[in-house]
C-alpha cells in the first residue's frame, strides 16, 4: 500500500509532470494490490485539475500541461490492464474519439478503460478525429459512438458529428462527454446520453442501447 506521503508524492509528480515517479509510484501500488481505481479518484485526476487551475491562474504554461498528462498517462498505461480486465463476452461494440480539433485524450482514454472492464469492447479512434472516421466506424458494427470534447471551441463539433450521422444515415446511439459537456447540451443536439466521468460513461452507454435506466 501507498502511504499517505506516497499519495502525496504521486499527486505532486503528476503535477511537475516526473512520470519516472508517477510510474514507480503506481507500479508499487499495483504490486501491493492497492485499489488502483480509488488511487486515480484520490490522487492522480485531481493533480490533472490542479493542473489546469494552474494553468488557468497563468502559473503554468502549455508545455507544463504537456509533460503533466505524460507523466499521467505512464501511470494509467500501468492501471490500465488491470481495471479493463473482464472475462465477459462484450456486451456490445463501441468507439471512441476526441472531436475534431481536440488534443485531449486522458479522461477519454480513462473512459475506454471503465468500458472494456464493464465487458463493452471498445474501438478507439484517437484524437482529432474526423466526422467521416466516426462514420466509418458505425459501419464497423460498432452501435455506439462515444465523443470527448474538452474545450469550448470544439464542442460545437459535437453536432456536427450527430449532423453528419444522421445525414449518412447511420443506425448508432451517441454518447458525449468531456468538461465542458452538460446534459442540457446533450439534449440541445439530440445525443442519445452524456456521461459526467468515466463511470458515469459506463451508465451513458447502457442508457443509450437501452440497458440501464
Ligand atoms: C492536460 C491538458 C492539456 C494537454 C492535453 C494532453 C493530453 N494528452 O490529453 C495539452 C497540453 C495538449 C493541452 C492543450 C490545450 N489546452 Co488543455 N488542458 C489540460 C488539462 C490540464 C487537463 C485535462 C485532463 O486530462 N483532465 C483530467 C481528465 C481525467 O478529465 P477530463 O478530460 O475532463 O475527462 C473526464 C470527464 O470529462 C469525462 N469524459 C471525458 N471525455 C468523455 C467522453 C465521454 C463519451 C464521456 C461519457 C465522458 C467523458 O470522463 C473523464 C474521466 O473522468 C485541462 C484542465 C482541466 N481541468 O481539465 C486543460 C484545459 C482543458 N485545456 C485548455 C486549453 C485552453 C488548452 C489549449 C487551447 C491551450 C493553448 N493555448 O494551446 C490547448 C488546445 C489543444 C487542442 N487543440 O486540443 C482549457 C480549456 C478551456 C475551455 N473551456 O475551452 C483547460 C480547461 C485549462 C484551463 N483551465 O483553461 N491541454
Amino acid at each position: 500500500m501507498l502511504t499517505e506521503e506516497e499519495k502525496d508524492d504521486l499527486f505532486e509528480a503528476i503535477c511537475d509532470g516526473d512520470r519516472e515517479t508517477v510510474v514507480e509510484l503506481v507500479t508499487k501500488a499495483r504490486d501491493a494490490g492497492e485499489d488502483l481505481g480509488k488511487l486515480l479518484n484520490d490522487a492522480m485526476i485531481p493533480a490533472m485539475a490542479d493542473v489546469g487551475e494552474q494553468f488557468s491562474a497563468g502559473e503554468v504554461f502549455v508545455p507544463e500541461m504537456l509533460v503533466a498528462a505524460r507523466a499521467m498517462q505512464g501511470g494509467i498505461d500501468i492501471i490500465e490492464p488491470i481495471l479493463a480486465q473482464t472475462d465477459h463476452e462484450p456486451v456490445a461494440k463501441v468507439c471512441i474519439g476526441s472531436v475534431k480539433g481536440d488534443l485531449h485524450d486522458i479522461g477519454k482514454n480513462l473512459v475506454v478503460m471503465m468500458l472494456k472492464g464493464a465487458g463493452f469492447e471498445v474501438e478507439d479512434l484517437g484524437v482529432d478525429v474526423a466526422n467521416e472516421d466516426f462514420a466509418a466506424a458505425a459501419d464497423r458494427g460498432n452501435s455506439v459512438i462515444c465523443l470527448s470534447a474538452l474545450l469550448t471551441t470544439t464542442k460545437p463539433q459535437m453536432v456536427k458529428v450527430v449532423e453528419h450521422l444522421k445525414e449518412a444515415g447511420k443506425n448508432v446511439k451517441v454518447v458525449i462527454g468531456g468538461a465542458v459537456i452538460t446534459q442540457s447540451y446533450a439534449d440541445a443536439i439530440g445525443a442519445d446520453a452524456f456521461g459526467e466521468d468515466a463511470p458515469g460513461a459506463v451508465g451513458a452507454v447502457k442508457r443509450a442501447l437501452g440497458l440501464a435506466n
